[in-house]
Order: structure tokens, then sequence, then C-alpha cells
């Protein structure tokens, strides 16, 4: 085990023998703009060694600089790192690389630099460096969703920071679905008073169907959400919220009953939906809703500065707009020929909406089916073959592929596993994993923003279940995500795994309740 076992590996690291000892006395010699990794350092590596860090210059002093040379060769996102026996210098291609540079520093400093407070009488050091790293993709997503179990506050800026000590920068906040709303809208308050309430509980413990007769729910205020995406920007974390719709929409209309399609259903009966799977109550088509949820989206656009807004588009069945007679005058009335046209139709208008207001639209690869909207992106979740198409068509794409990174799935195919359900996907499946699918152009292999793991939680009702879940899986996608790899058949999966015996030893120090390589205990 060493310290320079790093997760993701760097494009390019050499280690001279010998290290440089840190102490009380190391300052932080923090030139313009790296104000925020100095205080990111100060406060969490302070923590972590009890080093008081403070502003000073001179060779003992740990240098931190933005640098248009490395912005140059590496990207805004990229880094050089040199720990010789002069000193230590952190550069950054831009704000974002250096933090991700401080990431590699704290990994350098060994597994109780991820504590949080000081072990008696241990010492720091640094061993010598010399690394220049940059991301493969912009865009190293994972998603929570937040709705099918309810995740406090807390553990969310706690998954936050698992996420940035990994390095991914883009959390895909999944806040609404069928079972759950979970997001302040001031304009509608009955989407939390109601919307976030299920009667029933449902308990995913080795997938049983084992209901209890507990409440379920909780929401996040919209000052709740300001310190969510503030956590996630000074760890260069882009928070993208997901608003689902048509589909996926039941907590809303048991919310708002007219939301719905009330000449086929007595939406005023529905509660919110406390049962797994593909929902049929989805929304009307009517301005109405069209209007309802702009209302919704420019709170959420407030909210959240992200460039891209997810709304979804998922398992939208059609059958009730095929049975009621109001949604196929619609169908008539706006010219759309069919279902899919009709759900074409939604998206289409917030493509437009989101558009005229300087966001760009991203749904699930359903929203392929009618015709994609002109500038939306894809989140390819079936499979490549979304994404592939999009991205053939010119459209941006995100891929995650269920097969390969849906984090809730079993991770093992053995009988104890606590989790059983979907594909296999060990933590070597995930480290094989490859977003960019042979034979895509390279035209539109340029349209693949990167790629996201997925981390529902029908089954992952605690943060226990979701620690176990996601992780040791999420270092391996890491890496996938930021580091120059061979295709998968070329990919040194032994070293991947040695290195990983570093890498237990800091989610150890950090609390994460990971599937230990050895199987799950009896409890879990
Ligand atoms: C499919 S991924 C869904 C989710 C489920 C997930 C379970 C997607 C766009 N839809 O609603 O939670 O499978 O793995």
């Amino acid at each position: 085990m060493t310290e320079t076992d790093l997760i993701p590996a760097p494009l390019t690291a050499r280690h001279p023998r010998g290290s440089r000892a840190l102490d009380a006395t190391t300052a932080l010699d923090a030139g313009p703009g790296t104000g925020g990794t100095a205080r990111w350092l100060r406060t969490v590596l302070g923590a972590a060694t009890g080093l008081p860090l403070p502003d000073g210059t001179g060779p003992g002093a740990i240098r931190l600089r933005i640098s248009p040379e490395t912005g140059k060769e590496y990207g805004p996102e990229g880094y050089r790192l040199s720990v010789t026996g002069d000193g230590v210098l952190l550069d950054g291609g831009g704000p974002a690389g250096l933090f991700w540079g401080a990431q590699t520093l704290r990994q350098l400093l060994g597994p109780d630099a991820y504590r949080r407070a000081p072990l008696p009488g241990r010492t720091w050091a640094l061993p010598y460096t010399e690394i220049a790293d940059r991301p493969r993709f912009g865009w190293r997503g994972l998603l929570l969703d937040v709705s099918r179990h309810f995740t406090a506050k807390d553990d969310v800026l706690r998954l936050l920071d698992l996420m940035a000590a990994h390095k991914l920068n883009v959390f895909h906040f999944h806040l609404t679905d069928d079972q759950g709303w979970r997001i302040e809208i001031e304009r509608y308050p009955r989407l939390t008073e109601v919307g976030a309430w299920r009667a029933r509980s449902k308990r995913g413990h080795r997938a049983s169907p084992l209901w209890d007769e507990t409440p379920h729910g909780g929401h996040y205020t919209q000052d709740d959400i300001r310190e969510i995406v503030a956590h996630a920007a000074a760890r260069h974390i882009t928070v993208v919220p997901e608003i689902d719709l048509p589909g996926h929409a039941q907590a809303a209309i048991a919310a708002y009953p007219w939301l719905g399609n009330t000449d086929v259903v007595d939406t005023a009966a529905l509660t919110v939906w406390d049962t797994w799977g593909v929902n049929p109550n989805v929304l009307a088509p009517t301005e109405e809703v069209l209007r309802f949820y702009e209302g919704v989206l420019e709170e959420v656009l407030e909210l959240f500065p992200s460039e891209f807004v997810h709304i979804g588009g998922d398992e939208c069945p059609k059958d009730q707009w095929k049975a009621s007679p109001a949604a196929q005058a619609r169908i008539a009335e706006l010219g759309v020929g069919d279902e899919d046209g009709l759900q074409s139709w939604f998206i289409r208008h917030f493509d437009r909406w989101l558009t005229a207001r300087g966001r760009r639209l991203i749904g699930w690869d359903e929203i392929l089916e009618g015709g994609l909207a002109e500038g939306a992106a894809v989140s390819s979740w079936r499979g490549y073959g979304g994404g592939i198409a999009a991205a053939e068509a010119g459209h941006d794409v995100v891929m995650c592929p269920e097969q390969h990174v849906y984090l809730d799935h079993r991770q093992h195919d053995g009988p104890d596993e606590p989790v059983p359900i979907g594909f296999v996907r060990t933590l070597e499946d995930v480290y094989r994993f490859e977003p960019v699918p042979p034979g895509l152009s390279e035209a539109a292999a340029r349209h693949v923003l990167g790629t996201q793991a997925n981390v529902w939680t029908e089954v992952l009702e605690n943060r226990a279940r979701v620690d176990y879940q996601v992780f040791p899986r999420l270092a391996a996608f890491a890496e996938v995500a930021w580091s120059a790899l061979p295709a998968p058949d070329d990919r040194d999966t032994d070293g991947f795994l040695r290195r990983m015996e570093t890498h237990y030893r800091r989610l150890d120090a950090l609390g994460v309740a990971y599937r230990p390589p050895t199987g799950p205990a009896p409890w879990q």
C-alpha cells in the first residue's frame, strides 16, 4: 500500500525517491484566483491534519497558482503538481483544475488525510511527485434519486464531498418522481405539503417487498437547495436539477389533481405512489399544465445556475392519452399525429422555453420518440442506442447505460447480496465500462459530453445501503470518467485493484460503508 496509488489515475506521474515534510510552519502561498482551493485546503485538510496552513511565502510554502500555460496544455480542469526538495507547486489550468490537484495532494498525504480530526502524534509528508493531469470527459456525473427514498440534506452534502474526492463534477439531482416531490416551490406549496409524503414505506432490504405503515417523506426548502448548490460550487461540481415530466409525475398529480387526465381517471383519489415501477398516471397535455411547469421551472432556474436542466421524459406510458377524448382532441388540434408526438410536444415546448432563458434541455433517451427537440441533449440509459442516434444527429449526449453504470443494480451474483436487483455489475465490470461505444463516428464521438453513474433508490432506503451500492464502484467509475484509459480489454484491472487497497483505507477514514471485497457481512 502506498500513498502514490492515485484514483483516478493521473495522465502522467513520477515519484522520485524522497518526501517533503509538512508541519505547523508550512504556509500556503495562494496566488491570484486560488482563494477557493486555499479555503478548502485549510478547512478540510486542516481538520484532518491539524496543520494551520497560515498565509505566507518562501521556500517552505505550498504554492497555489493558476497558470495560462498549464491551461493551454491541460485545459481549465487540468493541473500540474510538483513536490521536490525545492518546494511544493500546485498549478491549475483554471480554478477547477487547481481544486482537482488539491484532491490529488490529499491522496498523497495518506488515508489519514481523510479524517475529520488529527490522530495524536501523526506527522505529515508529501512524496516527491511530478504529475500532469487532466480529465478525459467534461461531464463526470452521479445521479441521486431522492424521490423514492428521501436523502437528508447532510447526506447530500457528504455525497458531494465524496464526489469531489473522486474528481466527479456533475451532480444530477433527481428531485421529483411518482413517489415524492422533494423541492419547495413557493407558488405551489401543495407539491411538498402533499407531494413529499406517502403513507407507507417499502423496505428494500434483500429486495423483499416488505411494507410497513411508517409514512415516508421529506423535502428540501429553497434555502436547503441554495446551500447544496453553493457547497457543490465550492467543489467545482455543477448541480443539474431534474423535474420529471410528462411521466413520473404522480406526486405532483396527487398534490394538484387537475394536472392529470381527469376525463379518464379520478385523479382526486390519487395519493403519492407507494409502489415501484412505471406509473400509468401521466400529465394531461393542456396549456394549463405547461403554465404550471413553467412556474415550477422559473423557481428552479432561480436556484440552479447550471446550463443544463433535466426534464426527464422517461417511461411515459401512453395508455391514458390513448383513452382520453381530451388528449385525442389535443393531438388533432396540435397536429402532432399520435401519442409519441404529444410527448415530443411537451419536450419541444420546454426546449424552446429553456433555450429562450439561456439554458439547455437534457432528457432521458425516450425524448427521441416522436422526434428530438432542436436543442435537446440526451441521457442515454437504455443502453447506448439512444445516445448513438442522438450523437449521430448532432446532439450532445451523456452515456449512462443501465447495463453498466446503474449502481442500484447488484454488484455480485452471490445469494447473500443485500440488494439483488438488476444486472450484475462487479467493481471490475464497472472498470471495464467504455462510455464511447466503438463504431461511433468521430464527429458523433465529440458529442459525448461524458458519462454518469445513476443511483436509483427504490431499494436503497438509508445511507448505509446507498454507501454499500455506490462504493467501491464509484471509484472505478471515476477512473473511467477521468483517466485516459485504453480500450476495455487492455485495461490494467489487476493494477487498479491493487491501487484500490490504498483507496479502501481512504474510504475507511471517510466512514464510507462500502461493499467489502470479501462480500457482505451478515447484517448487510
Ligand atoms: C429506470 S433510468 C428508471 C428509473 C428507475 C430505474 C431503476 C430511468 C430514466 N428510469 O425510474 O428508478 O430504472 O433502476
